[in-house]
């Protein structure tokens, strides 16, 4: 086991009381226990404060633009398998700005995991709605409510046969260890959703409101039975379910190019010829 202190101990920007410290005192223990030295680690992140992760641990880091860290990551884990790809970002830069890259990265199925921090408002921009913000939640810029309906990222991705799908709580951090554990250790794109309060913007959906609805899926639950699982999925309300939600296991997109058979792209020859060739034609 790698002691917690190879992963560095840094000072944040973070909200004392937000729910990010514990996202990330969790992912040090998960990597910690997993074993994972800090140079095998790449973590990816977009553009907002959950989007800072890779500040504030010493893993190998990259912050894309915001909603294009999936990208990125995917970029990262197709260039060098040998690396455990770690995404981080809010609930606003993966399924609002990065909508499109998020229905994108689960029908790739490359191996990754994403963690979401889903904290239903825009934080770093100081309280707007974001996709999963709840119908009717009153905001500085939706002085009327919200009108739409929230985004669900987990019965979207469970719809779309995703490979793993999770949803966790800050709150609860031994199982969200668990959680990340089995999430890192499975081979293709791995959401969870961790519900991450923002103290400072989000009165509604507090720390206690989550407390008071998250439960843990019984351990008898099935998360290789698709239709259970899109049920579990479509509960939020007075009760939330946490815990890995669905499985299904799908090839990667590496296992399926035949270039990428012949080792990490990484450690390929480059063709300078060809690659001349190639830039020539866009000049
Ligand atoms: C394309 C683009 N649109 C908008 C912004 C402004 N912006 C930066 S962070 C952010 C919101 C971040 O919210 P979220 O992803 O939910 O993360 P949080 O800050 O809540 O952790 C916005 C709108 C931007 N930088 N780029
Ligand atoms: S504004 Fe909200 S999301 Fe940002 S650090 Fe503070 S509590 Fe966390």
């Amino acid at each position: 086991m790698i002691d917690i202190k190879e992963y560095g101990e840094y000072t944040t920007s973070w909200c004392p009381g937000c729910g990010n410290h514990d996202v990330l005192k969790a992912l040090k223990q998960t990597l910690s226990e997993l074993n994972l030295a800090p140079r095998d680690v790449a973590h990816v992140s977009g553009i907002g404060q959950a989007a800072k992760a890779p500040h504030y641990i010493s893993l190998n880091g990259f912050n894309g633009l915001h909603g294009r860290g999936l990208p990125s990551a995917q970029a990262v884990k197709l260039a060098n398998p040998a690396l455990t790809v770690i995404a981080e970002s809010g609930d606003g830069c993966n399924y609002g700005e990065g909508g499109n890259h998020f229905l994108a990265a689960i029908r790739r199925n490359v191996d990754l995991t994403l963690l979401a921090h889903d904290n239903q408002i825009y934080g770093l921009t100081k309280g707007q709605a974001s996709p999963t913000t709840m119908e009717g939640h009153v905001t500085k810029s939706q002085p009327g409510g919200v009108y739409n309906s929230p985004f669900n990222p987990v019965a979207v991705a469970i719809g779309m046969k995703c490979s793993f799908v999770a949803r966790a709580f800050s709150g609860n951090v031994p199982h969200l260890v668990s959680v990340m554990k089995q999430a890192i250790r499975h081979k293709g794109f791995a959401l969870v959703d961790i519900f991450s309060p923002c103290i400072s913007f989000n009165k509604v959906n507090t720390f206690g409101w989550y407390k008071q609805r998250c439960y843990e899926l019984p351990a008898d639950y099935d998360p290789t039975d698709w239709h259970g699982a899109m049920e579990k999925a479509q509960e939020f309300g007075e009760r939330i379910p946490i815990g890995v939600l669905y499985k299904n296991p799908r090839p990667t997109l590496d296992s399926r190019y035949d270039f990428l058979q012949k080792g990490p792209l990484c450690k390929q020859p480059v063709d300078h010829g060809t690659l001349d060739t190639i830039m020539d034609g866009y000049l």
